[in-house]
C-alpha cells in the first residue's frame, strides 16, 4: 500500500555448508526487480537517505553488519534495526526514509522496482508531506 512499510522474511536453506537465502521478484517481493544496488564502506557517522519516492518500491536488507532504517509515513516514525540478511523492509512509495548508525563493514542491499530516475525523488520534506496529503485526499 502507498505510504506503508513492513518487514519481509526470505527463505533460508541451512545445511552444514552454511545458509542460503534467495529472493524472487513477484514472489518474495511484490514487484518485479528492475535494479539492485548496495551501499558499503559507509562511515559510522554517515547519514544516508533523507528523501521519498513518488513511484519507486524497494526492499532494504542488511546483508552484513547492521544499520538503522528510519521510516516516516508523514504521521508516524518507525525505526528498524536491520542486522539479519533474511529480513528486509519493504518500503512502498511516498515514505520518507533515513539510514544511519552503520556498523563497520555493513553492506546494505536494496531491491528496486524501477531503474534509477532522479525525477522520482522527493528531497524536500514539506513537498513530501504535501504529496502524502494529496494521495490521501486527492
Ligand atoms: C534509497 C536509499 C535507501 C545512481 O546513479 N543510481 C542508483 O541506482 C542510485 C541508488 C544512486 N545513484 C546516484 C545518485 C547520486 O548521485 O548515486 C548518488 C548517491 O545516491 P543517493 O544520495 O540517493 O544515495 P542514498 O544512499 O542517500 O539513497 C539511496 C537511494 O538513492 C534511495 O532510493 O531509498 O538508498
Amino acid at each position: 500500500l502507498p505510504g506503508s512499510a513492513r518487514l519481509i522474511r526470505l527463505p533460508v536453506i541451512s545445511d552444514p555448508r552454511g545458509d542460503l537465502t534467495f529472493v524472487e521478484g513477484g514472489n518474495h517481493v511484490p514487484f518485479s526487480i528492475a535494479r539492485v544496488y548496495y551501499l558499503y564502506n559507509v562511515p559510522v557517522d554517515s547519514e544516508r537517505g533523507g528523501h521519498a519516492h513518488r513511484a519507486l518500491q524497494q526492499v532494504v536488507f542488511a546483508l552484513s553488519g547492521s544499520f538503522r532504517l528510519r521510516i516516516d509515513t508523514g504521521s508516524e516514525t518507525t525505526d528498524y534495526w536491520l542486522r539479519d540478511p533474511r529480513q528486509g523492509v519493504l518500503i512502498d512509495r511516498l515514505i520518507w526514509r533515513e539510514m544511519d548508525s552503520f556498523s563497520q563493514g555493513a553492506v546494505c542491499m536494496v531491491l528496486a522496482s524501477h531503474p534509477y530516475d532522479e525525477g522520482d525523488y522527493i528531497r524536500d520534506y514539506d513537498t513530501f508531506k504535501a504529496a502524502v496529503r494529496d494521495s490521501v485526499y486527492p
